[in-house]
């Protein structure tokens, strides 16, 4: 009898009515094999499946969690909310409030806009910023993704790393020609693009710690030479921080690197798990945002007073107790010390790569530094590693390619937990390829 013959059952009538049985590619479990796991519901660090299993969970709904699963501020605050109504369409004190809130935390904002998913904010970022720039070339990172609107779908990470899609069916040409992918963290490729093509770039987006080919920090120099070009070309710096916001550090990664985008793309925590999402810049970029200027971007539940009561909550979570970015960075560099020790143990070459509370553990030889490396990893070990910490009751990504979160809710209990998971799949592992 399988432990998740529940999940099973579902996933046999999800795929008769939902493609490939899931509301988003990375949830299927395609690339590491089975039927996904059904999840019942969440708290605090853990998940539990529909047939009952408990799980450490280092997915977090893909970043959003940064406090855990259904935490008692957030969960009061919509509470709260709901009963007085979900959305108005009209202008609401919450959403100045947070405005206010966003522009006072994150160093490049002095206006913002907020939408319903990090692709709009992506989406409408890029459109302000060709219209600033007066320049209709984007350059973006080899294994850098940006969400799903039709440009970015080209040698993008994610899903279509997980999938080695190097690009979507059903996009044009036409939509990706003034699109450029440099690789990641190659300072010369992107000094030599904008000699050649600095008329034609209106911006540069980035995301300023990789973290969809699984994570990938910036080399030293990176992000200020895209900073010093940019400037001096009249192109837009655009950070997608939808991960990094609020993540690895209270002002991102803006403020950890000291290096400040001209806009900056927010999502994940800064709705606290609800559709939330926003983009904002210096006055001059997005004045030209309707109904002031000439960019046209709207949404039906963008503001709404759920999310943005939610993500409210969450913002002064953090600024009541800003000392929790060290708590958690400590405790993923135990856990990223100690499972890169189990995989030493186990005779597993590896590579951990961590930046703050989000790390990878690439099981290859090579230093991870752009989607090339990334991509030497041995993914079928990683489906085989993954499938035994969910029978060892841990619960991360089923990709290479993503990033596991570590919330203020995991405890010192959980990380050893989950040492101690990590050391019986290797041995199960190594059983395994012992017999054969
Ligand atoms: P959404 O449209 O999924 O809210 O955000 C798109 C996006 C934009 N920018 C960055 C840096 C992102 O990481 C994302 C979304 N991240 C993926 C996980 N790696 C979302 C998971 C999913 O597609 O279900």
């Amino acid at each position: 009898m399988s432990m998740w013959e529940r999940s099973r059952e579902l996933y046999e009538r999800a795929v008769r009515v939902i493609p490939g049985g899931v509301n988003s590619p990375v949830r299927s479990f395609r690339s590491v094999g089975g039927a996904p796991v059904f999840i019942d519901h969440g708290s605090g660090s853990r998940v539990w499946d529909v047939d009952g299993n408990s799980y450490i969970d280092y997915v977090m709904s893909y970043g959003p969690l940064l406090f855990g699963h259904a935490p008692a501020l957030v969960v009061e605050a919509i509470r709260r909310t709901m009963e007085q109504g979900t959305s108005f369409g009209a202008a609401t004190e919450r959403e100045v409030v947070f405005a206010e809130l966003l522009c006072s935390m994150v160093p490049s904002l002095q206006k913002v806009r907020l939408v319903n998913s990090g692709t709009e904010a992506v989406m409408s970022a890029v459109r302000v910023a060709r219209a600033w720039s007066g320049k209709p070339v984007v350059l973006k990172f080899a294994g850098c993704y940006h969400g799903h609107s039709d440009g970015f779908l080209s040698n993008a990470g994610s899903g279509l790393a997980t999938y080695d899609l190097p690009d979507s069916a059903g996009v044009p040409p036409s939509l990706t020609r003034e699109m450029m992918t440099l690789p990641y963290n190659d300072t010369d490729a992107f000094v030599e693009a904008f000699n050649s093509r600095a008329s034609e770039i209106g911006c540069v987006i980035v995301e300023p710690v990789a973290a969809n080919m699984g994570v990938i920090p910036p080399k030293e120099g990176f992000l200020s030479a895209l900073r010093e070009l940019t400037q001096r070309h009249r192109a837009a710096l655009i950070f997608d921080e939808v991960i990094t916001g609020f993540r690895v550090a209270r002002g991102g990664a803006q403020e950890l690197f000291g290096v400040v985008p001209d806009i900056s793309t927010l999502g994940k925590i800064v709705g606290g798990g609800l559709p939330l999402a926003a983009y904002g810049g210096k006055h001059e970029i997005m004045d030209m945002v309707a109904p002031t200027g000439p960019v046209y971007q709207a949404g039906t539940l963008s503001g709404n007073p759920l999310a943005v009561a939610a993500g409210l909550e969450v913002l002064h979570a953090i600024n009541r107790n800003p000392a929790l970015y060290n708590v958690i960075d400590e405790k993923a560099a135990k856990l990223a010390e100690r499972l890169s020790a189990a995989a030493s143990a186990a005779g597993y070459p590896h590579r951990m790569n961590r930046v703050g509370s989000i790390m990878t553990l690439f099981f290859t030889d090579h230093d991870v530094v752009d989607y090339e490396t990334a991509k030497t990893s041995d993914t079928a070990l990683f489906a085989r590693f993954f499938r035994e910490m969910l029978k060892h009751g841990v619960s991360l990504a089923p990709s290479q390619f993503e990033a596991a979160f570590v919330s203020t809710a995991h405890s010192d209990a959980d990380i050893e937990m989950t040492i101690d998971a990590a050391r019986g799949a290797f041995s199960a592992l190594g059983a395994e390829a012992s017999s054969g």
